[in-house]
């Protein structure tokens, strides 16, 4: 008995790869000032996630609801200064919202408690700005958590800091008590809280409010009160990919050096590497031998369903296509991250039948690409060295096009790079290749016929827990769905009054014009225009810099006399969701001209860009 015992668990040992007391560090490592390169790289091949960490990225599919004032206000940033009156659901429904959701396949939705608008979607006894006093009188986080937990999904909570609201905003102390008080009230009265998310934007600008939080007291509360709850963004379990477009790193590392922000040496940490939440390289070799704390940090990907987090019915027609929500399945969940899709319900209160049946459509197509894996023995876990391979059989006469490589994260990242062959027709031919596999990694490929799989390891950090792989016949989704309609026109017969605009009126949203000052820009259209709004298009990629993200604009009959229509004006959440701003007049102008200045850019660079710049004419 006693020897089939240790027989065993030596066979448990030669499985896991590890030998009896086996050092692993979970979350955090600390690198000593004496340790050797290779030092280094053994310690970040032992960090391990928490019990929490693993859990949730094990999940895969996580949903948004972005919900609240600016959903009937028709804005990204609320001001804060709306009234309650304004939140009037018609026939809010959380079965309907619930259920569509499910039907995509997402295990756990979080919902914008309060946004930065402070308005609060559940009675709060802090605030008069909250559901209590509007038309609706009842709980929307009772009605959404309830319904999650009819239907066996997990509940989070977002949960802006950053609130215009408030008067306490930037009187720190006083708001860290505010703050904390509606996060106990969340935290308590909803049941089970599985992710609170607390959103790092803040559009106050250089003049703006200074607000200094307590984020150790903030962590104390959600670990008292929710002690299986992961916290994400400025929270310390899981952070932001770095773009809202739904795109993963080529090469993402859950083991990083990127500190939490939440933490006291954040900052330090981060300048002495120079890196920020969308850096490329946040755990290369290069990047981890220079750092001296090491953090388990995954990724996680929010993307919207549509060009904005709130709902707009002006967005109907960009709904997602599945072939665009499946590409980013892949470049998210498929690159060792974690995929957060926003479903924006409607004023009514519901999700949108169309986004509804996107959401059935994703979900079936995911269920069924992945039903059938095609390798046997797909299961059997194996110990990989730098340069070592397995063979794995594929099921007979089976056509593949898509690998699926898994880590086993309980004891670490360690792959750095991969190469996958196939046997086809007695040839070993290479369908894909890579640096990280992490939790999982999809690669897609031509469909063929094989026989056999070989998967190398070329280089490694220690040696790689290879847990599970895969082959799959992936169908090509439809492109059907989205439209490429622009709502706005730009001609190349409109001219600036100075210097050559053409980059921005060359309807190519992939050539950016760029100003070399912060002065004003004056769109000659040259004829009478009857506009009923304009459009601004920045650079699309995060970082480029120059995005405005304040202005004043004027319009003109002759260019003598200025009409102004918008004074002090926001582009909401451009940097961090840098899609087309439409913005609309309350009333039709017939001008020949129009001057835009821009009074704020992201970074304050002191020259400002645009992509394309278009008028609205229905
Ligand atoms: C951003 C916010 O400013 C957006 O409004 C949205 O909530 C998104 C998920 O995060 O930073």
């Amino acid at each position: 008995m006693k020897q089939s015992f240790l027989l065993m668990s030596l066979v448990v040992l030669m499985l896991s790869c590890i030998s009896p007391g086996e050092k692993y560090y979970e979350k955090h490592a600390v690198i000593p000032d004496t340790a050797s390169v290779d030092e280094i790289i053994d310690i970040a091949a032992r960090v391990v996630p928490t019990p929490n960490q693993l859990a949730w990225q094990q999940m895969e599919l996580t949903a948004f609801l972005h919900y609240g004032i600016n959903t009937y206000t028709d804005r990204e940033w609320g001001s804060g200064k709306e009234l309650p009156e304004e939140f009037n659901p018609t026939a809010f429904d959380a079965e309907q919202i619930v259920s569509s959701v499910k039907a995509g396949g997402f295990k756990l939705i979080i919902l914008t408690c309060k946004h930065h608008d402070g308005f609060c979607l559940w009675p709060s006894k802090y605030t008069e700005h909250s559901v209590k006093n509007s038309p609706y009188k009842g709980d929307v986080v009772k009605e959404i958590s309830d319904a999650c937990r009819r239907h066996g999904i997990k509940f989070g909570v977002y949960l802006s800091p950053w609130d215009r609201n408030a008067p306490s905003y930037g009187d720190s102390p006083r708001y860290n008590e505010y703050f904390i008080n509606q996060l106990t009230e969340l935290l308590t009265n909803y049941g089970e809280v599985s992710e609170v998310w607390f959103d790092g934007a803040c559009g106050e600008g250089p003049n703006g409010k200074v607000q200094v939080y307590d984020w150790q007291a903030v962590t104390e509360t959600i670990h008292r009160l929710q002690p299986d709850a992961v916290t994400a963004i400025c929270g310390d379990d899981i952070r932001w990919v770095g773009n809202e477009r739904g795109i993963g790193r080529e090469s993402e590392w859950n083991v990083t050096p990127l500190a939490p922000k939440v933490y006291a040496n954040s900052d330090a940490l981060r300048d002495e590497l120079g890196i920020k939440e969308t850096s490329k390289d946040l755990g290369s070799r290069e990047l981890i031998t220079k750092a001296k704390e090491l953090f388990w940090y995954a990724s996680e990907t929010d993307v919207s369903i549509r060009p904005g987090w709130f709902y707009h019915e002006s967005q109907d027609n960009r709904v997602r296509s599945l072939k665009n929500l499946v590409d980013i399945y892949f470049s998210s969940v498929g690159s060792n991250s974690s995929l957060l899709l926003n479903v924006p319900p409607t004023p009514e209160g519901k999700v949108h039948p169309i986004d509804s049946m996107r959401l059935k459509e994703f979900g079936d197509y995911i269920r069924n690409a992945f039903a059938k894996n095609l390798v046997v023995d797909s299961d059997d876990a194996k110990c990989l060295a730098s340069g070592d391979s397995a063979l794995y059989d594929i099921a007979e006469g089976a056509n593949v096009n898509c690998v699926m490589l898994q880590e086993d994260i309980s004891k670490g990242q360690r792959v750095e790079k991969f190469k996958v062959e196939l046997l086809i027709a007695g040839q070993w031919v290479c369908v894909g290749e890579g640096t990280t596999i992490g939790y999982k990694r999809l690669l897609r490929f031509p469909t063929t016929n094989a026989t056999k799989m070989r998967v190398i390891v070329e280089e490694s950090r220690l040696t790689a827990n290879i847990l599970r792989v895969g082959l799959f016949d992936c169908p090509v989704p439809g492109e059907e769905g989205v439209s490429k309609v622009k709502e706005y026109i730009s001609s190349t017969t409109w001219k600036t009054l100075d210097g050559d605009g053409s980059k921005m009126f060359d309807n190519d949203e992939a050539t950016i014009w760029q100003s070399d000052s912060m002065k004003p820009l004056i769109v000659d259209f040259n004829q009478l225009l009857t506009i009923k709004g304009f459009s601004y298009v920045p650079a699309g990629e995060v970082g480029v810099k120059g995005v405005v993200t304040k202005y004043r604009l004027s319009v003109s009959k002759d260019g003598q006399k200025w009409k102004r229509v918008r004074d002090v004006a926001e582009f909401e959440n451009v940097v961090n969701n840098p899609v087309t701003q439409n913005c609309r007049f309350d009333s039709l102008y017939e001008v020949r001209y129009l001057m835009f200045e821009p009074l704020e850019t992201a970074g304050n660079c002191g020259i400002y860009t645009i992509a394309e710049f278009g008028a609205i004419v229905k």
